[in-house]
């Protein structure tokens, strides 16, 4: 391809995906499938590795990042990023509205209103209507240069649309929505990390990632709210806001402008309640005066506008009996005691029980079972127990003795040097972690048998039919059948799933182990890094934190993992049953069909090959590479120093073991 093919193509691939992004982020349109949109975009990437002077800034390859940012740079703002005065009350408002007739004398003068969104403030600097720097507010002075993080927002212009200042600043907010939030926690709790506490510190680190494609993945979204710059030729709050909508920037549709402070006070009254609906986390309102020669006039304190404050809402919270402590054993054998409380009506919802956390908060928050406690609903979804009501303890209350043993089976719990929860360590005999794993291995992000649900793992579990993943691909037609509530095509249906299972690609199944601390994320990351189990396995610690966004704690849990022989051995089961354990490279050109339908696998060493090589050609001519040795594979293609052990097993399976001549005859 030509250069100025590439160019065009470039162009064309540009247009098109900016196109499909604009209608899938900003008016919730998919016209294309994902499949259709990933092939565009990696045909852009493909391009525009090969073609690096047509990588402009604004490609929308940079919307899925891949650029990995050791150190990021500090960047001083143009002006401070200041932060904004607090009142919680009727009274302060007043008082704050006092402050500013006074310092406008006899002007007349309005507010806007808008939502306090509680996530990470950011600067965004855009050159001739293109964005060329993001930066953090750090200390409000300078900032971390985030410029490849920021990209990764979807609802971030790239590129303005109608006309714009050749240079210009915007700030905003970049958030993490309540919906990807929480599912990133019951991705986390699902694999034993520790859950985040809440969006903003999630939207923090988040954007402070190494990797760009990591960050891209957390789905972070932001609202801007200020521009700055030189005659601009906006004269209010109100037509910045206006114009940064017109330029392409998601603006909260939340601004009202407010003629005196009552009518603030009616704004505050009705977000009060119709914030919980939002999307995101917000932590109170800010009123801003709306004319800019106004907020000129009142100037600033050392570190806030004397034009704007915020308004904090109390948090609800009530206080209740704490009745009863209980446990709960998680998939990963992490242990969370729970409070039992009365029932107490809280922002709109009756709250019976609220998360403890460990032991450490139990021990922290000094709780006694017979104890009133507050509880409270911050933004939040999930209560929390805030403390005790001291004066209502009664004197036979004694101190929480955590458990020492597991509810479930009695195993004596462990709790691991520095870390605050508890563990159950019987991971292969504990019922709950047991099942834990293989619902675990069967949702839809890991190995999608959506036939089989958490209530047949129960019975195939209590039948002792399945103990492990490994066990669901033994199954046969009379073992499901003969299960309370299964008929004839719901039998067939669940083997159905179950087979179709072993065509889900292996960064899936890798999740679907249910390493701790191996999420969806970290699973793509080691299968495309590593492409099979094998190399997993066989990875050095070294090795293993090679990999960006791979630390300490991953690689521990790798190397763990996989020095226990049953994990080892449920591997090998797995493999044997046909699941996929290694990344399918990308098509092949096809040379020939002579090899069409049937399975390889290569050992040993070879004269004329590099073993790549050797996989490229049996793909080229329509064969597969498999990573095991089964009754089902048609040929072992034996080199120099072939293990024995495969060898043997190849021949008592009747497998068809080719020298590399042979191989050659069969291609040529
Ligand atoms: N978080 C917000 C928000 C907002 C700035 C302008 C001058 C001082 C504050 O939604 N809607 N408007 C402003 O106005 N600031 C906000 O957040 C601030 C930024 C820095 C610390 C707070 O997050």
């Amino acid at each position: 391809m030509t250069k100025d093919q590439a160019q065009l193509e470039i162009a064309e691939l540009t247009k098109k995906i900016n196109h499909y992004n604009e209608q899938y982020y900003m008016n919730d349109k998919s016209e294309v499938s994902d499949y259709e949109f990933d092939m565009l975009l990696n045909k852009l990437i493909a391009l525009e590795k090969d073609f690096p002077e047509f990588n402009y800034p604004d490609s929308p390859s940079h919307r899925v990042g891949g650029t990995v940012t050791k150190e990021f740079n500090t960047v001083f703002h143009k002006t401070p990023m200041l932060s904004l005065g607090n009142t919680y009350s009727k009274e302060d408002l007043e008082d704050f509205d006092k402050r500013v007739a006074k310092g406008l004398g006899d002007e007349p003068y309005e507010y806007v209103c808008e939502l306090k969104f509680d996530g990470v403030a950011l600067s965004v600097t855009y050159e001739n209507g293109v964005l060329t720097r993001g930066v953090t507010r750090g200390d409000g002075t300078k900032g971390d240069d985030i410029t490849f993080n920021v990209k990764t927002i979807r609802s971030m212009p790239l590129k303005l649309k109608g006309d714009f200042p050749e240079e210009f600043e915007a700030r905003g907010e970049a958030f993490m929505p309540k919906k990807v939030f929480a599912a990133l926690n019951e991705e986390r709790a699902a694999v034993g990390e520790e859950t985040y506490a809440n969006a903003r510190n999630t939207a923090s680190g988040s954007l402070k990632m190494q990797d760009s494609a990591a960050v891209a993945k957390r789905k972070l979204d932001c609202f801007l709210y200020a521009m700055n710059g030189d005659n601009l030729n906006i004269d209010t709050h109100a037509e910045a806001i206006a114009k940064l909508q017109e330029m392409g920037f998601n603006v909260s549709p939340t601004y009202r402008k407010c003629k005196t402070i009552d009518e603030v006070l009616a704004y505050i009254q009705e977000w009060d309640t119709k914030r919980q609906e939002l999307p995101l986390e917000t932590d109170g309102i800010v009123i801003k005066v709306n004319s800019f020669a106004q907020q000129e006039k009142l100037g600033f304190t050392a570190k806030s506008p004397r034009w704007a404050i915020a308004y904090k809402y109390k948090a609800e919270n009530a206080a209740t009996r704490l009745k009863d402590i209980t446990y709960q054993v998680g998939r990963t054998g992490a242990i969370t005691p729970v409070a039992e409380l009365d029932p107490v009506q809280l922002a709109g919802t009756t709250v019976k029980r609220a998360s403890l956390h460990n032991a450490n908060e139990i021990q922290r928050l000094d709780l006694r079972v017979g104890d009133m406690v507050f509880v409270e609903k911050g933004g939040e979804i999930i209560p929390k127990v805030t403390g005790v009501e001291l004066t209502a303890r009664t004197p036979e209350l004694t101190p929480v003795e955590y458990i020492k043993n597991c509810p479930e089976c009695g195993t004596e719990l462990i709790r691991l040097e520095g870390e605050a929860v508890h563990y159950c360590p019987n991971s292969q005999g504990c019922p709950p972690q047991i099942k834990g794993r293989i619902e675990h291995f069967i949702q839809r992000k890991a190995m999608d048998i959506d036939s089989l649900g958490e209530r047949t793992i129960n019975l195939l579990y209590e039948k002792d039919l399945v103990k492990s993943p490994a066990d669901l691909y033994d199954l046969t037609y009379d073992d499901i059948f003969q299960l309370e509530g299964f008929k004839d095509l719901s039998t067939k249906n669940a083997l159905k799933g179950i087979e179709a299972s072993k065509e889900v690609p292996f960064e899936s199944v890798l999740f679907g182990l249910g390493i701790r601390y191996v999420g969806k994320t970290v699973a793509e990351k080691l299968a495309a890094h590593f492409k099979n189990i094998d190399n997993i396995i066989k990875a050095s610690y070294d090795e293993l934190i090679s990999v960006p966004e791979i630390g300490d704690r991953i690689a521990s849990s790798l190397l763990a993992h996989f020095e226990n022989d049953e994990n080892k051995e449920e591997i090998e089961r797995l493999k044997q049953a046909g699941v996929q354990m290694e990344i399918i490279e990308k098509e092949s050109t096809s040379v020939s069909d002579v090899l069409n339908g049937k399975t390889f696998v290569i050992s040993g060493v070879f004269a004329n090959y590099e073993r790549d090589e050797l996989k490229e050609l049996i793909q080229q001519h329509g064969g597969k590479v498999v990573g095991s040795i089964s009754g089902k594979l048609n040929y072992l293609v034996a080199g120099d120093k072939m293990g024995p052990a495969k060898k043997e097993k190849a021949e008592k399976l009747g497998v068809q073991i080719i020298s590399e001549d042979e191989f050659d005859a069969m291609i040529k």
